[in-house]
């Protein structure tokens, strides 16, 4: 029978072996998934915890807050904030940074998360998640602020999401790969499931919230629209389309078997990019994408690569399979 490999021991091994992690930060994951963990326990509760509806307030993007997206918050904030690892914290649901208190020692990361991804999902018992990021607070920089968070993805040390579905999986990037754990729900230990996930470069798959499609600009409209001809059209093959509209779980199908997501800017409110955060959903993600051999872009550049100029920036999303992000990606460069 082949050895278990849990996920303290894939962490030690990165970090003693290959070297390719600090302790500090192996400590630091520990404890997202242990959040994550407490999480998912409160995600199978469901309403026998009493913690499905309506918070009665709003995020600083307007959005409606649920009771779960305030729980998944606090329970990162107060998981993270006293083991010494961190210097601040950002998240989806907090207009500023979380600066670690004072009665807290104070380390060199700085976390970001979407702590629920999938908020209309919710209440409907379909897979939603956890998205994190961790960054290096800045040399030099000794009282973390906003600014400390506005670095491109590809200063990401470590980048991953949880998914509460029909299995709790955590899937982890350190920059060396991805790698699948799945949660032993009686036991509480994550057991590495997948390593070395790979995307496929050909994919005939695709998700879009379709009903935005009179939105869309003449690029994202020109690329569907070939899509759907299929066999007869431009592309010579037929596609099919997913749509969860949790994008934890859409891009682990796509991490599963390839795909290509997309959430385009369009046409309703010029001056927002899209719907989707660049510091805690596209970064993290284009970061295990590109670790697993896929592309992400906003339709014009790596995502990775783009200089964030606020803390809650939105940016055009496309990203999964390589073939078809090149493709989308080069339909963008055809306009004029
Ligand atoms: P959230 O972080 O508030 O849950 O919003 C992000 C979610 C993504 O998970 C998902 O891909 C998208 O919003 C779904 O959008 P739509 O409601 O347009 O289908
Ligand atoms: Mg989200």
């Amino acid at each position: 029978m082949n050895k278990q490999i849990s996920l303290t021991q894939y962490l030690v091994e990165k970090q003693r072996e290959k070297n390719l992690i600090p302790a500090e930060l192996r400590l630091l994951l520990e404890v997202v998934a242990r959040a994550c963990k407490r999480i998912s326990y409160g995600v199978g509760k469901g309403d026998l915890a009493g913690i499905l509806g309506e918070a009665g307030s709003e995020n600083i993007q307007g959005e409606v807050q649920k009771k779960l997206d305030v729980i998944a918050n606090e329970t990162l904030l107060e998981a993270n904030e006293w083991g010494g690892h961190l210097a601040a914290m950002a998240s989806e649901e907090m207009d500023h940074p979380y600066t670690i208190p004072n009665r807290y020692p104070k380390g060199e990361f700085l976390l970001l998360f979407d702590p629920l991804d999938g908020s209309s999902n919710i209440d409907v018992n379909v897979s939603i998640g956890t998205i994190f990021s961790v960054l290096r607070l800045p040399e030099g920089v000794h009282v973390p602020e906003e600014q400390s968070f506005l670095q491109t993805g590809s200063h990401q040390l470590a980048a991953g999401y949880a998914v509460y579905g029909p299995s709790t999986l955590l899937v982890l990037t350190v920059g060396d790969g991805v790698a699948c754990f799945t949660l032993d729900r009686e036991t509480g230990s994550w057991w590495l499931t997948t390593d070395g996930m790979k995307i496929p470069h050909d994919t005939k798959e695709y998700a879009i919230n379709a009903s935005n499609a009179r939105h869309w600009h003449e690029p994202v409209k020109r690329y569907v629209a070939d899509l759907n001809a299929g066999r007869d059209g431009p592309l010579g093959k037929d596609y099919n389309m997913r749509w969860v509209a949790s994008m934890v779980a859409d891009i682990h199908r796509i991490m599963t078997r390839g795909g290509i997501f997309m959430y385009p800017a369009d046409s309703r409110e010029p001056g927002k990019p899209g719907k989707l955060r660049l510091l805690y959903e596209a970064n993290p993600m284009g970061f295990l994408v590109e670790q697993a051999g896929g592309m992400a872009t906003n339709g014009h550049e790596r995502i990775l690569d783009i200089q964030p100029a606020a803390l809650h920036e939105r940016v055009a999303v496309f990203m999964g399979s390589r073939n078809e992000v090149e493709r989308v990606t080069g339909y963008h460069g055809g306009e004029s």
